[in-house]
């Protein structure tokens, strides 16, 4: 088999600037796990992003799931500063999927994901505006978007041939796409970061169509970089000692293909 680069020499062929953090985080915490912090009030993520901050390279956020009765945006200010404090990226999973037009008022006025997210993911089925959105609505901060290119539910409508117009959309904006969530790698550019959510330490069916696959199997045999982990975590007794579970088992998969 032919040697892979690792995450940090894959940091110094990469142009997108979150890219490159996320590259250089993984290496520096020895970590390639993102939490998907899908709980139920801010006030919850933040507990629980300072417990496991260390452990992870970025947190994912859904920030319109929140009820909004008693929601304050202010909060997820406070996480970028954990976010900061220790070392991790905040990905906004928004999956932005309409023309540029309503992309990027969703992106800068919705939320003002712009200002606290590094990045963000988005759907390339309206073409490749979305991203010319994000860029617009980034200005001159370090940002970037990942594509999703392949999805973990049940009966998805995602073809081969859907996939292969997301990765030449990458390929012709790589200057913003980190990359993709999808389930293998897809890419042998090094630029590009695979991203895979659906993992568990137990494969299996999950609720409302979620699809598990194990760590080993994501980043072994199916060589994505990096896992996104979240009922595994938040509903974990121990959320604390699940995180560390998942980035030990997902990291040793990655050692093991170097
Ligand atoms: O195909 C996908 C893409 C995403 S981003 N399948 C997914 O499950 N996700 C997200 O990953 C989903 O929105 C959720 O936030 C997370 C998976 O959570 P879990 O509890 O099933 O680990």
């Amino acid at each position: 088999q032919a040697k892979q680069l690792n995450f940090q020499e894959r940091a110094l062929l990469t142009a997108n600037p979150v890219a490159k953090k996320l590259l250089n985080i993984m290496t520096q915490k020895s970590t390639n796990l993102i939490f998907s912090a899908d709980v139920d009030s801010l006030d919850t993520l933040l507990d629980l992003a300072s417990i496991v901050g260390p452990h992870i390279c970025a947190i994912k956020t859904h920030i319109n799931t929140f009820a909004v009765e008693n929601f304050k945006l202010d909060l997820i200010y406070k996480l970028r500063n954990v976010a900061d404090e220790q070392n991790f990226l905040i990905l906004e999973d928004s999956k932005f999927a309409d023309i540029g037009n309503t992309v990027y008022k969703q992106y800068v006025d919705g939320y003002h994901i712009c200002e606290w997210a590094d990045f963000v993911t988005a759907h390339a089925v309206s073409g490749p505006g979305v991203i010319e959105a994000l860029v617009k609505g980034s200005g001159n901060r370090d940002r970037a978007c990942l594509l999703i290119a392949q999805m973990s539910s049940d009966g998805n409508l995602v073809s081969e041939a859907y996939t292969n117009g997301v990765l030449k959309i990458a390929e012709d904006h790589s200057g913003f796409v980190a990359g993709f969530i999808c389930r293998q790698k897809l890419s042998s550019k090094p630029n590009f970061i695979h991203i895979t959510p659906g993992v568990k330490l137990a494969a299996g069916m999950g609720t409302l169509g979620q699809q598990y696959l194990t760590p080993d199997e994501v980043i072994k045999n199916r060589q994505s970089d990096v896992v996104i982990v979240g009922s595994g975590i938040y509903q974990a007794e121990d959320p604390l000692a699940a995180t560390i579970a998942y980035k030990e088992a997902a990291f040793a998969a990655y050692n093991d293909l170097l």
